[in-house]
């Protein structure tokens, strides 16, 4: 982690915002610890603090499709903190925030009442890295980007995490994915001299695939231990103590499972409901001599009501009018859990662990995942391309996320036929092949696909038709040759790794109290194409149309998942 202070500014303005109490202490991590400034050990005693979405229910993880984002609810926090404070926590994790909206208020409270915030930078559907058919292109970058540019300026923002249960037993080839974002995520961060650390939240499952999954993440593919690209905090959703179970009964496998791990960890969900009443009696073991060596605490699940198909996990109720919060006894027994974690630990010093990056696990059958990353996703080369392509994607309404998927399957499955690929818009994470435009927004990628038809049909018009979803430009290449060399020229070093940057017409200044945030900014729609309805999607190259669902435009991964 970059050692590097905030920027003065971004101190002051803060520090006025609520000059009478002591500033929070940053946390950064040593090697495979947490430490505050004055150098000693920091847990996180926390609770995911998010109202649940409307739950998707084709997902077979029960993620929703919608989102509140609590830090804008400047109203709510100011209902929640006395009972965040009771409860005892310092750290809340939210599962997904809107850049759009102003979140002064909430990280200001919860900054003067010593919480931090661990941040997951997916959104529902379109906005995160898609198990079923990953990619890393700029679309998810950019939003992640306006995510980390807004919440830069709070000093209480402890992690961002790049993804949560995104690679599961059976995806493990999503990995390379997950460790491009948080290469590219580290390198913003570094650049904006920001201390926050890169988090990713981990299914929990078998040791086969978990196990290489973390040493995967925190692994230096260079061999020269280097932490380029590695995450700081690695987060296990563990659900495994359930009643009142014993370190023994619940926790060695884990312990031993990561005792050689070379970044911070912690349970970034924990508080199985199988046996009620919640005991929470695990907490007296996470923040024990037993955990310590290997865990910096957890986030207990949840504060706000939440179910899954094994049941209901809040801890209260707020009541319809959003004014009243009625507490449960689960709440309670996790409030005396917490206040009993007075002195957890404070060994190792700070400062005395070195980090250390070993090289990446290998692949096996239960573990697929290819030591070459996907690049940074290059929004100028991307754009470049779109402004050669003879037949472009004009959608026809704004809210074309659904058409996307399905135009690409069937310009990919028309070039099938025509003898050619949809290479070159594809990504694979266990060979380590990536496409020149799997990088790119998924309209371009399907301009991509409508172009390389078109080209081949010769410039045919009504080989752009699509049905009214194409759009012939003049000004475009004619011919494939042409089209070719303008694809070349315009990404011209397809496996390029930069520091990225903030998308064009974004202010580095976020939106103040004042300013009022436009709905137009964020992630919404702009000129170029990308924002609204962008879906994380994939073409297989090789797929005949009517004969496979070529482009699975999937539910999206672990926005909020209980497993
Ligand atoms: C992976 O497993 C899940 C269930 O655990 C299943 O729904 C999904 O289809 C599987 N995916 C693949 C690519 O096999
Ligand atoms: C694959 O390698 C990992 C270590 O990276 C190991 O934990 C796992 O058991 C191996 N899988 C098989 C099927 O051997
Ligand atoms: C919250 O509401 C649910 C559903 O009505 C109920 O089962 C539960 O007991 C309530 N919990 C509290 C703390 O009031
Ligand atoms: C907390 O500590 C007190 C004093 O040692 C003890 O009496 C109490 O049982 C503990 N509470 C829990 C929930 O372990
Ligand atoms: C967008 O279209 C999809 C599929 O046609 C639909 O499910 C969704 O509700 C639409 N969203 C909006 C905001 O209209
Ligand atoms: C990705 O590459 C692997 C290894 O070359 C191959 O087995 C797999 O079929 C490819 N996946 C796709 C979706 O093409
Ligand atoms: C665009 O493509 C979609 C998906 O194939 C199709 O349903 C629609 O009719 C097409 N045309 C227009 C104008 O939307
Ligand atoms: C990155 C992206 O495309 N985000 C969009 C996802 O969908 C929502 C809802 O339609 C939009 O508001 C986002 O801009």
């Amino acid at each position: 982690m970059a050692k590097l202070p905030r920027i003065a500014a971004t101190l002051s303005l803060v520090a006025s915002l609520f000059a009478q109490v002591d500033a929070i202490s940053k946390v950064s991590r040593s090697g495979r610890y947490l430490y505050t400034d004055d150098g000693t050990r920091f847990y996180i005693k926390g609770v995911a603090y998010q109202p649940q979405g409307t739950v998707d229910t084709n997902s077979a993880f029960g993620e929703p499709s919608t989102f509140i984002d609590p830090l804008a609810d400047s109203d709510g926090c100011n209902r929640d903190l006395p009972f965040l404070k009771q409860l005892g926590v310092n750290t809340v994790r939210v599962y997904s925030v809107d850049s759009a909206q102003n979140h002064d208020s909430c990280m200001s409270a919860l900054s003067g009442a010593g919480i931090y915030t661990i941040i997951d930078l997916s959104l529902p559907l379109n906005g995160s890295i898609d198990r079923t058919s990953p990619s890393w292109s700029t679309n998810i970058l950019d939003q992640y980007l306006e995510t980390i540019n807004v919440f830069n300026k709070y000093d209480n923002v402890l992690a961002f995490n790049v993804g949560n249960e995104a690679v599961i037993s059976n995806t493990t080839d999503v990995a390379p994915f997950i460790k491009a974002a948080a290469r590219d995520v580290r390198s913003y961060l570094t650049s904006i001299s920001s201390s926050a650390l890169v988090g990713y939240a981990a299914i929990d499952g078998a040791s086969n695939f978990r196990v290489p999954l973390a040493n995967f993440l925190s692994c230096d593919p260079t061999n020269s231990n280097s932490g380029a690209a590695s995450i700081d905090l690695y987060g296990l959703n563990n659900y495994e103590w359930c009643g009142d179970s014993s370190f023994e009964g619940a926790y060695t496998g884990v312990e031993g499972d990561y005792s050689g791990y070379n970044v911070a960890a912690y349970f970034s969900e924990y508080g199985c409901i199988t046996s009620p009443p919640r005991l929470w009696t695990e907490v007296g073991a996470l923040f024990s001599t037993q955990m310590s060596p290997v865990w910096s605490g957890g986030i207990a699940f949840s504060y706000f009501p939440a179910s899954s198909v094994q049941g209901q996990f809040g801890m209260v109720n707020i009541s319809s009018d959003g004014k009243t919060v009625t507490t449960s006894a689960d709440f309670t027994r996790l409030q005396s859990q917490y206040g009993n974690v007075t002195s957890p630990p404070n060994t190792p010093s700070g400062g005395s662990s070195q980090a250390t990056y070993p090289s990446c696990p290998g692949q096996n059958s239960s573990f697929a995942a290819s030591t070459t990353l996907p690049p940074t996703p290059n929004t100028d080369a991307c754009n470049c391309l779109e402004s050669t392509l003879g037949c472009t994607f004009k959608p026809p309404t704004s809210n074309y996320s659904a058409v996307v998927g399905e135009l690409i399957n069937t310009a990919c499955g028309l070039l099938g036929q025509a003898g050619a690929t949809c290479n070159d818009i594809a990504g694979n994470g266990s060979s380590g092949v990536y496409g020149p435009v799997s990088g790119c927004d998924p309209t371009i990628k399907l301009s991509w696909s409508m172009n390389q038809y078109y080209q081949l049909q010769n410039r045919q018009p009504e080989a752009c038709q699509f049905a009214g979803n194409g759009s012939v430009n003049p000004l475009g290449a004619s011919g494939t040759a042409s089209a070719s060399a303008a694809e070349t020229s315009c990404i011209s070093n397809p496996s390029a790794t930069f520091t990225p940057s903030l998308p064009s017409g974004i202010s580095t200044n976020s939106p103040g109290s004042s300013s009022g945030s436009s709905s137009g900014s964020g992630s919404g729609s702009s000129g170029s194409g990308k924002g609204n309805g962008a879906v994380p999607l994939i073409a297989n190259s090789q797929a005949l149309l009517g004969m496979l669902t070529i482009v699975v435009v999937g539910v999206a991964s672990g926005i909020w998942t209980i497993s």
